[in-house]
């Protein structure tokens, strides 16, 4: 039995060059509560993760220019959803190990029928509170520098800086690549042994349009 906030490391072999990566570690626990702090619309649900051995998807990435097929994954989230969402709180504990200490926060995103909104991304480090993470609140309005955008086959739709959707501040990050995943990065630098918190705020939705059914779907990984 996994305990709270555990995660589950995925170590591909160097030779393989297709990254498959599968997980079983999505919410069984889901909290609402009333919004007091979202500009942007209606609830807010807080997510807690809990243990869980259910596994909810399997999801494949082929391994292309965004993705280092030689690097160490570290799964922390998948989704898939089949309706709208509201902004959502997602967080993990993770303890950097020896030699693992120089890698890639990357979210993996598509989303067919509406966009994703991530909004106040956060690596932070247990001890400190120091945080690791450049514009998480992407509130300089624009990618800058520290985040990587990364879209290998040119899909539509697919990264913006925007207004309106933002859960605090004035920006967010949308993202509604279609028929393929893009996906958004930051280094991070930690220290062996030391204990991060990873956090980030993540909705889809279109406007106030609930959309049929179709592939939404999100990952999160480190990758060393
Ligand atoms: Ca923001």
């Amino acid at each position: 039995m996994l305990c709270p906030r555990d995660q589950i490391l995925v170590i591909l072999p160097r030779s393989t060059c297709t990254l498959t990566v599968t997980t079983s570690i999505l919410t069984t626990t889901s909290t609402t509560t009333a919004n007091t702090t979202s500009s942007a619309s209606a609830n807010t649900s807080s997510t807690v993760l809990t243990t869980t051995t259910t596994t909810v998807l399997t999801t494949t990435t082929t391994a292309n220019v965004c993705l280092d097929s030689n690097a160490l994954v570290t799964v922390l989230f998948t989704l898939s959803l089949i309706a709208p969402q509201n902004y959502t709180f997602y967080s993990y504990v993770y303890t950097a190990t020896a030699g693992h200490t120089l890698g890639s926060l990357i979210f993996s995103l598509r989303n067919d029928p509406a966009y994703w909104f991530l909004d106040d991304v956060s690596v932070k480090s247990v001890s400190t509170s120091a945080e690791l993470l450049t514009n998480g609140g992407f509130e300089s309005g624009s990618l800058t520098s520290s985040w990587i955008y990364c879209n290998p086959v040119s899909g539509s739709s697919s990264s913006q800086v925007t207004m309106g959707n933002q859960r605090t501040g004035t920006y967010c990050y949308r993202d509604g690549s279609s028929n393929s995943y893009d996906y958004l990065s930051q280094k991070l630098t930690m220290i062996s042994g030391s204990q991060y918190n990873i956090s980030f705020w993540l909705a889809s939705r279109l406007g106030v349009v609930v959309y049929t059914n179709g592939t939404v779907l999100a990952q999160v990984t480190l990758q060393f």
